[in-house]
C-alpha cells in the first residue's frame, strides 16, 4: 500500500514540511527454496539409493523407490525442497554417506525459480 503521511498529531499543531512522503510498506521478500536433486550413476545399487532417501529425508519405502526409479530412467529426481541452508546439509549428507560407502551417488542443490 502506497499513502501520502498525514500530520495527525493529539495537539493538532501542524509539522508540515510542506513535503509530500510516500509511505511505502517494506517489501518483505521470502527467501528462496532449493531443490536437492539426486544424480543417476551405472554403479551405485539402487538399494544403496532407496536406503539413503529413507534414511536423509525420511520418505518411506514405497516412495524412496519412486524416487530412485525416477532418477534412474530420467537421469535426475528432487528428493526434497529447503531453505539453502538445509538444502545444503542434505546434499552433503547425501554426497558423504555415498563417499564413505565406495559409491559414486552425488546430489546437488538447484534455486527454485517461483
Ligand atoms: N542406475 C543405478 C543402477 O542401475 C541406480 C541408481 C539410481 C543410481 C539412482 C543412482 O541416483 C541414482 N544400479
Amino acid at each position: 500500500m502506497i499513502k501520502l503521511s498525514e500530520d495527525n498529531n493529539s495537539e493538532n499543531i501542524s509539522n508540515d514540511l510542506g513535503t509530500a512522503v510516500l509511505e511505502k510498506d517494506p517489501e518483505i521478500k521470502k527467501p528462496p527454496s532449493y531443490q536437492v536433486v539426486l544424480l543417476n550413476d551405472d554403479f551405485t545399487p539402487m538399494e544403496f539409493v532407496v536406503f539413503v532417501l529413507q534414511s536423509v529425508f525420511g520418505h518411506n519405502h514405497q516412495r524412496s523407490t519412486e524416487i530412485m526409479m525416477t532418477v534412474h530412467t530420467k537421469g535426475k529426481g528432487v528428493c526434497g525442497i529447503f531453505s539453502k541452508e538445509i538444502a545444503e546439509m542434505m546434499s552433503y549428507e547425501v554426497n558423504t554417506m555415498a563417499k564413505d560407502h565406495g559409491h559414486p551417488l552425488l546430489s546437488e542443490i538447484e534455486p527454485m525459480t517461483d
